[in-house]
């Protein structure tokens, strides 16, 4: 499969690449050559509807990326422990349209995410909610994805 056909917007060929595309994450081939044609994928393909999560904790790091915005949030445990957690949201620019934009929030603020686990039992959410530190409450989820809640409009 070259690269000419991974850009086409043939629906079949799509779900093929989408195939081969977890076949070989599952098989832990790097695929930093070909991620970036595929980053951008539906809710379903990587999230787990069923498993809806609840993250509070200190913000540690943002990524403000194309396709997806990334941060990473330490929660504390009861027993004193910190949980590292990484939360996939919408592209910047449809998260600042809706309010939550770079300088809204700042390393070592307190924040509440709401969303949903990775499949694959990381410690990866989808962020669907995200209280910000003003108390504002924010989508964060990547419109059109098809995940809980979406409506298809952006924001
Ligand atoms: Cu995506």
């Amino acid at each position: 499969m070259n690269s000419a056909s991974i850009r086409s917007n043939c629906p079949i060929l799509e779900n093929i690449v989408m195939k081969v595309r977890l076949a070989i994450f599952v098989a832990g081939v790097s695929l930093a050559a070909v991620v970036p044609l595929l980053a951008h994928h539906s809710f379903a393909a990587e999230f787990d509807a069923s498993k809806a999560v609840r993250v509070t904790g200190t913000l540690t790091k943002i990524e403000w990326t194309n396709p997806h915005t990334y941060f990473y949030v330490d929660v504390k445990e009861d027993n004193g422990s910190v949980v590292k957690w990484s939360c996939e949201a919408g592209s910047p620019g449809a998260l600042s349209r809706r309010g939550f934009k770079r300088g809204d929030l700042k390393l070592g603020d307190a924040i509440v995410v709401d969303g949903y686990r990775a499949k694959d039992g990381s410690r990866l959410i989808d962020a669907r909610r995200v209280t910000l530190p003003d108390g504002r409450i924010v989508s964060g989820a990547s419109a059109g994805d098809g995940g809980p809640g979406d409506t298809g409009r952006n924001p």
